[in-house]
């Protein structure tokens, strides 16, 4: 198997290296358009192969902004990739939205989803650049590839984050949560807290709705919180989860994992990206899970969804 991480970031470094430490792919092929930051990185990786008994093969490449030639080399080294990982962008800065990115970032995004679907015609693609559902839905769009083949990260990563909230608050190891967010990955994403549990109880039944008030807040605004301590965006748990995403669906696990979908009617939503729970697999999203909402979580939703609409109806601009 073998997946292709375009940026090679903080966020892309760790999806290759949390890759390579999952030892499942034959080749891991990291992209930069920074001189010698990828194949630095790459080689720093391989010299832990020992320690960490890695087999899979991690190959960094430049492709310059200023040779096509060359840039067009770099990207035939990620040929025939089964998942193409897209981090490229900058990330934010402190008080910066997801949405402030959009201007620089779709233009990268579309840039660089051109030239990798180029050379991995079967690809699924799998989207972290933020603002993440405008430019998986751009992605999509632009490629015109089945909407099974175009998948935002963001559900599991903020999944991760409630139960991290959660675990801390009831005082247990986070495998004792099991906790799902859906909607935009935005302040007005939806922690289904009605849904969430702790060895099988419900979470409402042991935490106050205050508390369990204070920990969805503290999940919405998760991104924000460790970027206003780290000065940028957070990258472990960003990489990690798109590397978690492309395991899924490279080794068709039939995993189901809250994941930027194209909605087609689903939740009431169409011609729209957001987080919902897909079964991920071989080709990318086998289903999309429609939830039971209740009234108040499918209001959440639909604002949520909103919000994603609204920075897509920016992309128009933004790309000129
Ligand atoms: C985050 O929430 C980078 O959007 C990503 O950390």
């Amino acid at each position: 198997m073998k997946i292709s991480v375009i940026g090679a970031g903080n966020v892309g470094a760790t999806c290759a290296n949390v890759l390579a430490l999952k030892n499942f792919a034959t080749e891991v092929v990291l992209l930069d358009v920074k001189p010698g930051v990828s194949e630095g990185k790459a080689m720093d990786m391989m010299q832990t192969a020992q320690m960490m008994h890695i087999d899979t093969k991690i190959i960094g490449v430049t492709a310059p902004m200023d040779d096509a030639a060359k840039a067009d080399e770099a990207y035939k080294a990620t040929e025939n990739s089964d998942v193409v990982v897209i981090t490229s962008g900058i990330p934010r800065k402190p008080g910066m939205s997801r949405t402030d990115l959009i201007g620089v970032n779709s233009k990268i995004v579309k840039g660089v989803m051109d030239q990798a679907l180029k050379h991995s015609p079967e690809a699924v693609f799998i989207i972290v650049s933020n603002p993440v559902d405008t430019l998986t839905y751009l992605a999509l769009k632009d490629s015109g590839l089945p909407r099974n083949r175009v998948i935002g990260m963001s559900g599991l990563l903020d999944g991760s984050r409630f139960e991290y909230y959660l675990a801390q608050a009831i005082g247990c190891p986070v495998r004792d949560i099991n906790a799902m967010v859906i909607g935009a990955h935005g302040d007005l994403m939806v922690p289904l807290t009605r849904f969430a549990s702790y060895k099988g109880r419900p979470v409402t039944e042991l935490l106050s709705e205050e508390k369990l008030a204070e920990i969805e807040h503290a999940t919405q605004v998760g991104g924000g919180t460790l970027t206003s301590l780290l000065g940028t965006s957070a990258w472990y748990a960003p990489g990690t989860t798109a590397a978690t995403m492309a395991e899924a669906i490279a080794k068709d696990s039939g995993l189901t994992i809250s994941s930027i979908c194209y909605l087609d009617g689903e939740y009431g939503e169409h011609d729209v990206c957001a987080g919902v729970p897909a079964v991920l697999g071989k080709g990318g999203i086998k289903e999309i899970t429609v939830l039971d909402l209740n009234e108040k979580e499918q209001a959440m939703f639909d604002a949520s969804v909103g919000s994603a609409r609204e920075t897509n109806a920016k992309l128009a601009e933004a790309l000129k």
